[in-house]
């Protein structure tokens, strides 16, 4: 159900169930969890998530089984603690960036497993589909906390309620994505932006990620403080020296993630 690929400081990891537009079973989770888990080797600098075949993910797979038969009930809260809430909070966790390279459809917690990773990159022909109310349910693996933030109230209402189709196009627009690129040009610029972050100062943007994180629930002299401590902590780190000894000789760093 998933294609992991470690390779030059870069874990590739591919949602691959095409036929189902990669939705996830509890397989498909049990199989990212262990390949997020593998991605905390400091030897991995960034960490890049997409989809095999037309999709990036479809989110819950709705087969057999999904919704209760008549007199049944079904705990969908179970599936949301055993399964998305530890992915989401492994991505947001994990010591260095992540990427969502969308070449397809992102719907419901398919959309919010995207926009929970750190930089969203996606293809022109791409959509993200705030699914849920069409099947009766709230936006969930953290999409109601996304939303807001990402494009402001307004917008989140809007798409989590009418559960329409946003393009690529729009959802750079709007913020809720970094880029959209054309279709053509897409594997290539994710390998770039993938290339780009796997030789940057990894520490850095650990802390960067960590600091931003950090901010939704910080006041501004909170947040100050924890810039105190991540400064006085990268201060001592061999890519500050690096990136400091580079600038001086007029050169390009060449930085250990260290
Ligand atoms: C699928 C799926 C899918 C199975 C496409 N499952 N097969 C929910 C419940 C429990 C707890 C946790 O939280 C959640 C959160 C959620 O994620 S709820 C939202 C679940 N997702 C959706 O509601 C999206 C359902 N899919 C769609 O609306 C469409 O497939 C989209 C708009 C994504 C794409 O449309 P098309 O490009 O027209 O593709 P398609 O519909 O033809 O899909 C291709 C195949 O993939 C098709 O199978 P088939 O055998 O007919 O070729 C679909 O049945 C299958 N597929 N999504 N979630």
């Amino acid at each position: 159900n998933l294609i992991v690929d470690t390779r030059e400081g870069i874990a590739r990891i591919t949602l691959n169930r095409p036929d189902r537009l990669n939705s996830f079973n509890d397989a498909m989770h049990a199989e990212l969890r262990d390949a997020l888990g593998a991605a905390e080797d400091p030897a991995v600098r960034v960490v890049v998530i997409g989809g095999a075949g037309r999709g990036f993910c479809a989110g819950q797979d709705l087969g057999e089984g999904a919704a209760a038969g008549p007199g049944e009930s079904l705990d969908l809260g179970r599936t949301l603690e055993q399964n998305y809430l530890p992915l989401i909070t492994r991505i947001r966790a994990l010591r260095k960036p992540v990427i969502a390279a969308v070449g397809g459809v992102a719907a419901g917690a398919g959309a919010s497993l995207a926009l929970a990773c750190d930089l969203v990159i996606a293809t022109r022909s791409a959509s993200f589909i705030q699914a849920f109310s069409k099947i009766a349910l709230v936006p969930d693996a953290g999409g109601t906390w996304l939303l807001p933030r990402l494009v402001g109230r307004q917008r989140a209402m809007g798409l989590a309620l009418l559960g329409d189709k946003l393009s690529a196009e729009q959802a750079e627009q709007w913020g809720l994505i970094w880029r959209c690129v054309d279709d053509a040009a897409f594997p290539a610029e994710v390998d770039a932006l993938a290339a780009r972050l796997a030789t940057a100062p990894t520490q850095a943007l650990a802390r960067i990620k960590q600091a931003l994180d950090a901010s939704e629930g910080n006041d501004l002299l909170a947040q100050m403080q924890l810039e105190v401590k991540l400064q006085r902590e990268l201060g001592a780190s061999p890519d500050f020296a690096e990136g400091v000894a580079a600038f001086a000789e007029k050169r390009a760093p060449r930085f250990s993630g260290r």
